[in-house]
């Protein structure tokens, strides 16, 4: 198997289980070197807690491009997940540029939104931006959220398959090219991932936990990127994915007052098991 080395770029959030501290110990767990780049760091995430601190490290960002282009330091991928501004988000596709190695990927998390409404500190410049990025990328992975931000569909919690297929087109009108949609629920009790990958589509469906975390959306794509890089087809990355996250929402609904995030590490083995 060869070794693959990918960048990840996302927030620090020092306590709250998602971004960086999600994405660097499941992509390891895969077998892939993983480089971080910490978009931002802040004390908590902004999903629960209030008066976290927020350290901007946008201007940080060419100066360290510079030194990798002096190093020819090179990655297999570069996966964005939440980006701290909008001036960022330029800096994300001159850092992809300086530092592919040859057919390396893009992989954008469009890490923006859930249940229908933008994070906190996020305005419409952002996502502006975000879709440039997005059609940018070889993957992207948003929630339905997002992707109705991305393409300016009204957000829907009750929809059928014409629907879905209404916003698939239209991400890829934008240019988009493989997408892989989560969280798509046609029937009680079940959610699934729609799989859009070299002008195929399949969905991988899944059980739908009654419990849901804060977090998961990072956790799933984390893992998707660590599965790919380890040589999974986009389809069955996707489903490892899915499974991994299921398992670590059902660790989490062990404990009561885990609010903040959902308990990936006890699972862990679970994940490596389904690379082998
Ligand atoms: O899980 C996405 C995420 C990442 N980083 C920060 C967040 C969130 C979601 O709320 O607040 C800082």
């Amino acid at each position: 198997m060869a070794y693959k080395k990918i960048l990840t770029i996302q927030d620090i959030s020092c306590v709250g289980q998602c971004s960086l501290t999600v994405a660097l110990p499941i992509i390891s767990a895969c077998g892939v070197e993983t480089c971080v780049l910490p978009s931002a760091v802040l004390s908590t995430h902004t999903a629960g807690f209030t008066g976290y601190t927020f350290r901007d490290l946008t201007e940080d960002m060419p100066a360290i491009k510079e030194h990798w282009m002096k190093e020819k330091i090179q990655f297999n991928c570069v996966y964005t997940g939440y980006l701290g501004s909008t001036k960022q988000i330029d800096y994300v596709v001159d850092i992809f540029e300086a530092t592919k190695s040859e057919n390396g990927l893009l992989i954008v998390d469009p890490a923006m939104a859930d249940n229908g409404k933008l994070y906190p500190g996020f305005d419409e410049a952002f996502v502006e931006a975000m879709k440039s990025l997005c059609a940018k990328a070889d993957y992207i992975i948003p929630n339905m959220t997002e992707a109705c931000l991305l393409t300016g569909i009204a957000y829907q919690t009750e929809y059928d398959e014409a629907y879905v297929q209404k916003i698939i087109t239209a991400l890829q009108d934008m240019g988009c090219k493989n997408i892989i949609f989560t969280g798509i629920s046609y029937r009680a009790g079940r959610t699934g991932i729609v799989v859009c990958n070299d002008g195929k589509q399949a969905y991988y469906e899944h059980e739908m936990l009654p419990n849901s975390c804060h977090g998961t959306g990072d956790i799933y794509a984390s893992a998707f990127v660590g599965a790919l890089m380890r040589g999974k087809t986009a389809y069955d990355a996707a489903g490892i994915a899915a499974d991994y996250t299921v398992e670590c929402i059902k660790a989490t609904a062990e404990e009561e007052n885990h609010w903040y995030g959902a308990k990936f590490e006890p699972v862990l083995g679970k994940l490596i098991s389904a690379l082998e």
